[in-house]
């Protein structure tokens, strides 16, 4: 397992950018890396990414320096061990909407003390080659990152619980899900889920938590990162969308 940079960057105060990627191609993934993003977010949440896929696709990005990242697609042990097992650094982990489904999302990632993660031999221990399996999982327990999605209301009714729940690293807000969650599906301006966003900012501002954020395009992100967010992350479907269609209009209207 290597360093994981992207912890290492939080820890010394700086802001990262991110991808989220869905698609089970690992030289489009090596590509993506290599425009300079800190981390790729492989989605085993929505779409069809399964962690054999994953598997792969952290190889690629790995040869670009680039932290190999997965979102799980449920809270559920198992799920979240399938996908670690690959040799990610770090997971989100999608709709977590107590603070102890927060707690259980830890203890799901990390080994003893910490957590009860699964031992076993896996990409992410070298299948227990390089080192004693003690040292391995003490290692792991720095290196891996846990990110919380808040995309609920209840999450952010909550959230002062979420913000003093041991071994998070980040709270990510999904303005999509929270969008919907508030009767304002996709209205990611409406006021009501413009509230909710900062009152989440405004909790994790001052704490020992990263505040995360999906942000589409580089004006939101940027916004973000005034409101105090240092985790960045967004896909490039946008711009694959943004590019081909000016291609298109551009030579069609002729
Ligand atoms: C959301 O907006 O709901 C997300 O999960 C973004 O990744
Ligand atoms: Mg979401």
């Amino acid at each position: 397992m290597l360093v994981n940079t992207v912890k290492e960057k939080l820890a010394q105060g700086g802001a990262v950018f991110g991808c989220f990627l869905r698609y089970a191609e690992p030289s489009f993934a090596e590509f993506v890396a290599l425009q300079g993003w800190d981390f790729v977010i492989f989605d085993g949440e929505h779409g069809t990414l399964e962690p054999r896929d994953v598997e792969n696709l952290a190889r690629a990005v790995e040869l670009r320096d680039t932290t190999p990242i997965a979102r799980v697609p449920t809270n559920q042990a198992h799920d979240i061990l399938r996908f670690l097992d690959t040799g990610i650094h770090g997971v989100h982990v999608p709709w977590v909407n107590t603070p102890e489904a927060a707690a259980d999302a830890v203890r799901s990632v990390k080994y003893w003390p910490l957590g009860m993660r699964g031992l076993a031999g896996s990409r992410a221990s070298d299948w227990g080659m390089s080192e004693p399996i003690g040292e391995y999982t003490q290692r792991a327990n720095r290196e891996t990152m846990v990110v919380v999605h808040i995309e609920t209301s209840a999450a952010v009714d909550t959230i002062d619980d979420y913000v003093s729940t041991d071994g998070i690293d980040v709270l990510f807000i999904g303005p999509t899900d929270l969008s919907h969650s508030l009767g304002h599906a996709g209205d990611l301006g409406h006021p009501e889920v413009v509230a909710a966003m900062d009152q989440v900012a405004n909790a994790v501002a001052g704490s020992d938590k990263v505040l995360g954020v999906f942000a589409g395009t580089a004006d939101t992100a940027v916004r973000w990162l005034d409101k105090g967010a240092r985790y960045l992350a967004t896909t490039p479907d946008g711009f694959l969308q943004t590019g081909m269609r000016g291609y298109l209009d551009h030579v069609r209207d002729r």
